[in-house]
């Protein structure tokens, strides 16, 4: 019998693989492993030669020495999205500002107005071709934010296109509500009842439906201020939800300290993180999550604090940040090279950055992110000899397989040619 009929609460084994898992302290790094994957998780690992005689009967598959590593995780996305902005790409090719664009009502109203006159199935075509780009580079976790919506009805639409990708591919998703993100038209003027309406209608709302498990918000001279962003926190945390935070990322408005103070899981970008910053992330359990691809689309030449955040021992995550406007990409491989050639990260920090402590920026820490008995047995394996290669190589994609629960998913759907565009 195959491995790939085999009905997963009986499980399988993968044997010979060249096993490498981020860790806390350290990292396992073992030439010839064996991994044992039961009823979804797995069950053991360790040398091959050391396999217990109780498994030996478990259909098996030979890596044949190939890297196997956790699934990857991009825990930063906005893919529910319609539109282009490839018109925005040239004007910034000529010099034009992000923010410029944007208070000529492009940026982020340009995504929103497409969004808006989309259908919920047309969005789900479009997120669709998104996730599955995703998948073949090995995702097994991904977070999807929504925010192109900006009132109830199409903040809503955008949640349910993201709990239908959730039912149509195999793969684990968190889903966000991006509740501060722009400044919704209807409230031109008037971003104090803006920010009423997003605790006092849209949060309890997405709450009540369960369709998000998170809620950010953008906390930008360009967007919302700290003391919007802290009400929104508030009423979020008194629906039960949890916190991110998009900071720093084209000035330092202190957004990240406000975050780590409410007890946020992530504070992403960051170019901008003062050393009060990374001392408050530092005494918080809240993850720093790197956006290269954004710094990169944009020209960025201001380096967020890396090294410091690592030295202050402030887990260091890396995504995508995929959005039509500042990083229309959907590869975490090429995020990750991003992350090494931009912002001086290693090869192993970044492997780190897309696993274990996407992982924690996604409060899944405990089930995945790692190689771990008990864990998901949520997988990618190889056709490379090295974990530094995921890194080094530039927009080049070696995934052999991917296993989601301990299931191999070979037929990952192709994209529909006659999505919309
Ligand atoms: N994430 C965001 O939400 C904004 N920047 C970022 O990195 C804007 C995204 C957009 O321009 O659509
Ligand atoms: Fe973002």
């Amino acid at each position: 019998m195959t491995e790939e009929q085999v009905d997963p609460a009986s499980g399988s084994v993968l044997r010979h693989a060249h096993l490498y898992s981020p860790g806390t302290a350290a990292s396992l790094h073992l030439r010839d492993a064996a991994v044992v994957m039961s009823a979804g998780r797995i069950d053991w690992c360790g040398a091959d030669d050391r396999l217990p005689q109780r498994y030996q009967q478990l259909p098996q598959y030979d890596c044949g020495g190939r890297l196997l590593t956790p699934g990857l995780i991009d825990c930063h996305t906005h893919i529910v999205a319609a539109g282009t902005r490839a018109d925005e790409f040239a004007q910034l090719l000529h010099g034009v500002e992000y923010s410029d664009i944007a208070a000529n009502g492009g940026g982020i109203m340009s995504t929103v107005h497409a969004t808006r006159a989309a259908t919920e199935d047309e969005l789900l075509q479009l997120a669709l071709q998104r996730v599955d780009d995703m998948l073949a580079c090995g995702v097994t976790t991904l977070e999807i934010k929504s925010g192109y919506g900006l009132t109830l009805e199409h903040e809503l639409k955008q949640l349910r296109v993201i709990a239908r990708i959730r039912a149509a591919r195999p793969l684990r998703i968190k889903a966000t509500l991006l509740a501060l993100h722009k400044l919704a038209p209807e409230f031109a003027g008037r971003a104090d009842d803006y920010v009423d309406y997003s605790c006092d209608e849209l949060i309890p709302a997405v709450a009540q439906a369960g369709l998000a498990e998170a809620v950010d918000a953008y906390c930008e001279h360009i967007a919302f201020s700290p003391a919007q962003v802290e009400r929104l926190f508030a009423a979020a945390t008194a629906h039960g939800l949890d916190i991110k935070l998009h900071a720093e990322q084209l000035s330092n408005q202190h957004g990240a300290a406000l975050a780590a103070r409410h007890g946020a899981l992530s504070v992403d970008h960051l170019e901008y993180l003062d050393n009060a910053g990374i001392a408050a992330l530092a005494a918080s359990n809240t993850v720093a999550v790197m956006l290269p691809a954004a710094f990169y689309t944009l020209r960025e030449t201001r380096l967020p604090p890396v090294t410091q955040l690592l030295q202050a021992g402030v887990p260091v995550a890396v995504a995508t940040d995929s959005n039509p406007g500042t990083a229309p990409l959907t590869s975490i491989l090429l995020a990750m090279n991003m992350a090494c050639t931009l912002f001086r990260m290693t090869p192993e920090q970044a492997l780190a950055g897309t696993t274990l402590n996407a992982a924690r920026a996604l409060g899944l820490g405990t089930e995945t992110g790692s190689i771990e008995v008990g864990k998901w047995a949520d997988l990618a394996l190889w056709n490379l000899d090295h974990p530094e290669e995921l890194s080094y190589l530039v927009g080049v994609n070696r995934l052999h397989r991917r296993y989601h629960a301990g299931q191999y998913e070979p037929a990952i759907p192709s994209n529909d040619r006659t999505a919309p565009r």
